[in-house]
């Protein structure tokens, strides 16, 4: 079979130490913390589009990298080659899982019934291979959004062709999630949303977005699809406003629609921070309310105002990300998804080995940090206490819910003004470079 990353055999952790660029500096696969390996903590994803698809373009230029896969032009021999050189990129990288859209794996036939054929057939080529390499399935995922047909979006478009045809996509994909073993389907809204109120029913479009969704969860239980449905939130981009804003928005839509038992969240970091919020926050809202899920981990440039999809590299970031994973006891049926892509000059395989290695080292010393973070319990310890009036006397009333207006009214007449401490936020940051740099 042909070979498309030469320049690797098998990349293993060699520690710190080592100057091999294609070895993992932090990333310890059996590594135990806390009485998991590694692996299991972080659950690695290569993402199918990134990864195998996405060809350099940018708005201004044409692609950079060569995708034919060895001068290839038959659409299904190029798709059959990118499924081997996935699986021998991960094979190699020691990736268990992956993610892709309908679109990265197939390409489209002349109807959709080709469409469908093409598909599948590819999927059993994937799940041969699946087979032999033990390499699982995280989640799969329809895309509605690249094609002309969804120019007004696809469960929430003013035409109900359109929204019967990504209808059809997602029932193909969830019936491939799983014969594929997969254990999660995701839902990003990628032309759900608007560009004006001017021709908008928006009321219209939520309420056929939840039905759409309503059908998804009712055909995957039939068949048998016992994982759980994401959607991943995103406030813009491609359209100028996307319903799923963030993770609070998104959490309002699944509670209006009594979704909330078959849906979690897919928090991806770019998203977050496009939405004016930290990642840590996104997670942290999604975990509060019983809906973590899983992460597409990519971060965007604090300079630019759109979605970069870097490779995660930031470990400040990571360390904060992983604790969050931590506090909510870790993946169940999600991972961590490097939902991100090399930059258009680095055009070669080679830089997505670099990418990989450096993303996954990257939460791998975000995981070990995390822990001593928890372990060290300064921070942990500060913020109990910083809430302590609230476990004795009026405060433990206020929580108990048994006060009153009338009550505190009563009580701030006798108690005068508040007696406060200070939050320590300078403290608290340099306790944690404390941790992250010792
Ligand atoms: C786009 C994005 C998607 C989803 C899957 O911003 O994140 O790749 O993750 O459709
Ligand atoms: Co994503």
């Amino acid at each position: 079979m042909k070979e498309y990353f030469s320049m690797i055999d098998k990349v293993v952790y060699e520690g710190a130490e080592s100057k091999n660029p294609f070895s993992y500096k932090y990333y310890d696969a059996d590594r135990v913390i806390d009485g998991k390996k590694m692996k299991d903590h972080l659950k690695f994803a290569m993402s199918y589009w990134h990864t195998l698809c996405a060809a350099g373009t940018d708005p201004f230029g044409a692609q950079t990298m060569d995708r034919s896969y060895g001068g290839l032009t038959d659409p299904m021999e190029i798709a059959r080659a990118k499924a081997d050189a996935a699986f021998e990129f991960m094979t190699k990288m020691g990736i268990e899982y992956f993610c892709f859209h309908d679109a990265d794996i197939a390409p489209e036939g002349k109807d959709f019934a080709e469409t469908k054929k093409n598909f599948f057939e590819i999927v059993d080529y994937i799940k041969e291979k699946m087979q032999k390499t033990g390499i699982k399935l995280l989640w799969g995922t329809s895309n509605c959004f690249s094609s002309p047909r969804f120019m007004h979006g696809a469960g929430t478009s003013c035409c109900a062709d359109s929204f019967a045809y990504a209808a059809a996509q997602i029932k193909n994909v969830l019936d491939a999630v799983v014969k594929l073993g997969g254990k999660g389907y995701v839902f990003w809204g990628g032309r759900e949303g608007y560009e004006t109120l001017l021709n908008t029913d928006m009321a219209l479009e939520l309420d056929n977005m939840a039905r759409l969704m309503k059908m998804a969860v009712e055909y995957g239980r039939k068949i048998g699809f016992d994982g759980d449905f994401y959607i991943e939130p995103k406030p813009k981009e491609p359209t100028k406003h996307q319903y799923d804003f963030d993770s609070a928005t998104v959490i309002g839509f699944l509670r209006k629609y009594s979704l909330e038992k078959d849906f979690k969240l897919n928090i991806e970091a770019n998203h977050a921070t496009l939405a004016g919020h930290s990642f840590e926050h996104e997670l942290e809202v999604a975990r509060i309310n019983g809906v973590f899920g899983s992460i597409d981990a990519n971060q965007g440039d604090p300079n630019l105002g759109w979605d970069t999809d870097q490779f995660p590299s930031n470990v400040y970031s990571a360390a904060l990300c992983m604790l969050e994973v931590i506090k909510a006891g870790g993946f169940k049926n999600g991972g961590l998804n490097f939902d991100a892509k090399v930059r258009r000059a680095s055009f070669e395989f080679e830089d997505i080995v670099h990418a990989y290695i450096s993303g996954m080292d990257s939460f791998a010393l975000g995981l070990i940090k995390a822990y001593e973070i928890k372990e060290d319990g300064r921070i942990d310890e500060f913020v109990k206490n910083r809430y302590e009036s609230y476990s004795h006397g009026i405060g433990k009333k206020i929580v108990d819910e048994t006060t009153s207006l009338e009550e505190l009214e009563e009580y701030t007449l006798k108690n005068g003004e508040p007696k406060l401490k200070s939050g320590r936020q300078e403290y608290l940051e340099a306790v944690l470079n404390n941790i992250l740099f010792r």
